[in-house]
């Protein structure tokens, strides 16, 4: 299965990942993975910090002329915007005049809780790795393993659904089509006809001081069935897609195919009934349980919806505690996104993709990529014929 840890702050010198797990023989570049990285960088409502970085990956290991090893993969993406950060970020020495401790927690933002946890009374010590910078790194890896997932038919997409209250409805069904759409959309919202609509919340919302939240779908599409397993509560795929979802900073809530609605409904308005065709083999009516059944992914395209929660850097704070005079003050303030939803459902493609490479993995075994495609194809006749 996949490994992967990042390290880096978000304005140190550069982000880090080491990915173990990915088979030899996969064929690889730089530019692929540098589509995903700019793919992250867009969405109308972000920072100056995007105007600064145009993130780039650097293959440290696990790769050789322009196929992976099955080695460890580590990666690297510099951080432009060091230049002007490497005096308050230094690595070694004393902290200069320059440097202003950061005391004023953020309400929703890791600065108090991760300050009491490290015992840290400059801030900036927290709020750096908890600063969603870090999902560059994540996306790079998710990168690795849609490669990965790309010579066994596996599509993972994305899509917009909401911004604040704004819900417009989505004319187009079909799910590949939506991400499409939304690729030309500068808020990832299906219909790029509502990007007015958006930015003008997002504007209304800046001009408030405010932040945004919101809502956004992740699929995968040719999925096969069997992926994951009933046996265990870790093995469970629905499981593992909801907690790496979670995971994604800002993330408050994840929904799989129906979802909450799904608890208010009959047993019959539900379930996705079951069918037989030559062509199709098994398949089923509709896909209301998106795609996992019993923890066990059942053919139909997996479908996750995620909620983000508003950005907590507002430019009109909220009330906080100076945590060295333990006086009521506002908030600290710090450059940031109005909105980052966009960029969230990138990362969002980049976990689901790592969640199925892996299960995937589980269920195939092998070391090298024609191993691999030599028993995806045995299973999938196993599957045509059960
Ligand atoms: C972030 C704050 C902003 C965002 C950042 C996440 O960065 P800065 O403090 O440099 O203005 O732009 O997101 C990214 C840098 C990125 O690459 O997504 C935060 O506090 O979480």
């Amino acid at each position: 299965m996949i490994r992967f840890l990042t390290s880096g702050e978000s304005h140190g010198k550069a982000l880090l990942c080491i990915v173990e797990g990915i088979p030899a023989n996969l064929e690889i570049s730089s530019h692929y993975i540098n589509k995903e990285l700019s793919r992250r960088q867009r969405g109308y409502g972000r920072g100056g910090r995007m105007k600064i970085e145009s993130d780039r990956v650097e293959f440290l290991s696990g790769i050789r002329f322009g196929k992976t090893l099955g080695s460890p993969i580590s990666m690297v993406i510099w951080n432009k915007d060091w230049e002007n950060w490497s005096d308050k970020m230094s690595y070694e020495g004393e902290p200069s005049e320059k440097v202003v401790p950061f005391t004023r927690p953020r309400p929703g933002h890791a600065d108090l809780a991760g300050g009491i946890k490290y015992n840290q009374r400059d801030l900036r010590n927290i709020l750096e790795r908890a600063s969603a910078r870090e999902t560059a790194a994540r996306v790079a890896v998710g990168a690795l393993c849609k490669r990965f997932l790309e010579e066994f038919g596996i599509r993972i997409g994305s899509y917009v659904l909401s911004i604040g209250q704004l819900k417009p409805e989505i004319k187009e069904k079909d799910l590949l089509k939506r991400h499409e759409l939304a690729e030309a959309s500068e808020v990832r919202f299906p219909d790029p006809s509502k990007d007015e609509e958006f930015k003008k919340l997002i504007d209304e919302a800046r001009e408030r001081g405010e932040s945004l939240g919101g809502i956004f779908e992740v699929f995968a599409l040719g999925v096969p069935p069997g992926l994951g397993s009933h046996i265990q509560w870790d093995k469970r795929l629905d499981g593992r897609i909801a907690q790496a979802m979670m995971s994604i900073q800002a993330i408050k809530g994840v929904e799989i195919g129906m979802g909450f609605e799904s608890a208010m409904k009959f047993g019959s308005e539900v379930h996705d009934e079951i069918g037989w065709s030559k062509e199709r083999g098994y398949f089923r009516y509709s896909n209301n349980l998106g795609g996992v059944e019993g923890g066990i992914s059942n053919g139909m395209p997996i479908v996750v919806r995620c909620a983000m929660k508003p950005i907590p850097t507002l430019t009109k704070p909220l009330r906080s505690v100076d945590i060295q005079t333990r006086e009521e003050v506002k908030a600290g303030k710090e450059r940031s996104d109005v909105v980052a939803v966009p960029a969230a459902s990138i990362v969002g493609e980049a976990m689901l993709a790592i969640v199925i490479a892996s299960a995937l993995l589980e269920k195939l075994g092998g070391d090298f990529m024609e191993e691999l495609k030599e028993r995806f194809k045995i299973y999938m006749e196993h599957v045509k014929n059960f």
